[in-house]
């Protein structure tokens, strides 16, 4: 309830805020109920982009600039809630990056990881820290934070690929830094397989300690591997009402995340399920895969097909519906909060 002001009160107030804002100081009271809201009140929207829609805008990107000079040639699926931040979730940041055949994106390493999910083509290769891995449509590949990287496409067709990174998250502890390596293309050193021989074959080196830190060293998570357990997990039981049949890309020397600060997933849904709704507090960006269907979030039907990218704000509800069998990869902020007991979920 409003209290009633004494007369007087209002204007001396107004005098004591005018007087103390010289002193860089502001009244608590008056801004306490936008800080602790009772529920998220995030500025982030559901949103779709149609990869048929943005296709010829990324085609034309690839006429306009080279990779080169661009030293990364994406477009960045900016939040509409959040436009001019090159954010699509608060914590998060998407793009589509295209490089065409023949042509390099410099090396360089910064503090911030990064997620590559392969949208469109084949044959293009990421090297980090000296190993190159080839990129095949639905793998997921990791850039762990401080590795030198860069990309190539030495096949025939152009690639595109969805970029994840947790670039809002280092800027909010002011945590970024970035260098150049001092030559366009990095050495390889290692052979293609090295790290998935090493560490992504339920296998470790005697001494193991992680090359990467905080983050899986295994860096490349081929489709066809994914895909074969969502197969076989779709063929033995249930799908969870919720999610399908839905699973959480690791570090095998952890058993933990893949990454310190973003969680990625995979799910299969079965052709025609319905899911129940869900929300939980990591807004989380989806890439279709495979198959058709409707994703409701927050009340707005958004209908989907392989290769669009859409948006699901934190603690809005989202149900799918499957038309023929779904595979959706997704990514969110949630071992970031689960490391500070932030992350809450609500089933239906
Ligand atoms: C970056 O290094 C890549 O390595 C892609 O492909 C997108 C966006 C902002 C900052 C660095 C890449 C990026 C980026």
């Amino acid at each position: 309830m409003a209290s009633v002001l004494q007369p007087g009160v209002g204007n001396a107030r107004q005098d004591l805020y005018r007087r103390m804002d010289k002193d860089n100081l502001a009244p608590l009271w008056e801004v306490l109920h936008a800080l602790v809201p009772p529920q998220p009140q995030s500025p982030c929207r559901p949103a779709l982009w149609k990869y048929r829609d943005i296709r010829p805008y990324i085609e034309e990107s690839g006429r306009v600039i080279t990779a080169r000079e661009a030293v990364r040639r994406v477009l960045i699926l900016e939040n509409p809630g959040m436009r001019g931040q090159s954010q699509i979730t608060r914590s998060l940041y998407c793009g589509l990056q295209l490089i065409l055949p023949g042509e390099i994106a410099p090396s360089h390493r910064h503090t911030q990881s990064a997620l590559r999910l392969i949208v469109e083509g084949a044959g293009a290769y990421t090297a980090v820290d000296g190993e190159r891995v080839t990129m095949r449509q639905g793998d997921f590949i990791i850039t762990p934070s401080w590795t030198w990287h860069d990309h190539g496409n030495e096949g025939s067709e152009p690639v595109v690929w969805m970029d994840g990174l947790d670039i809002p998250i280092t800027h909010l502890f002011d945590a970024t830094f970035a260098e150049n390596y001092p030559e366009e293309v990095q050495p390889v050193t290692r052979r293609e397989g090295d790290s998935w021989a090493r560490y992504g074959c339920n296998l470790a080196p005697l001494s193991a300690e992680s090359p990467f830190g905080k983050t899986s060293p295994v860096f490349s998570y081929p489709y066809a591997k994914s895909r074969e357990a969502l197969a076989t997990l779709a063929r033995g039981g249930d799908p969870d009402p919720c999610h399908g049949y839905k699973m959480q890309f690791i570090n095998p020397a952890t058993g933990g995340p893949a990454m310190p600060t973003i969680g990625a997933f995979i799910q299969l849904l079965p052709a025609g399920l319905r899911t129940a709704p869900y929300r939980s507090s990591d807004a989380t960006i989806f890439s279709v895969i495979e198959g058709r269907g409707t994703a409701s979030i927050g009340g707005q039907d958004f209908a989907f097909e392989p290769r669009d990218t859409f948006v699901v704000p934190g603690w809005q509800p989202a149900s799918f519906s499957a038309q023929g069998e779904c595979v959706l990869f997704s990514y969110s902020d949630r071992p970031a909060q689960i490391a500070l007991g932030l992350w809450r979920e609500h089933r239906g």
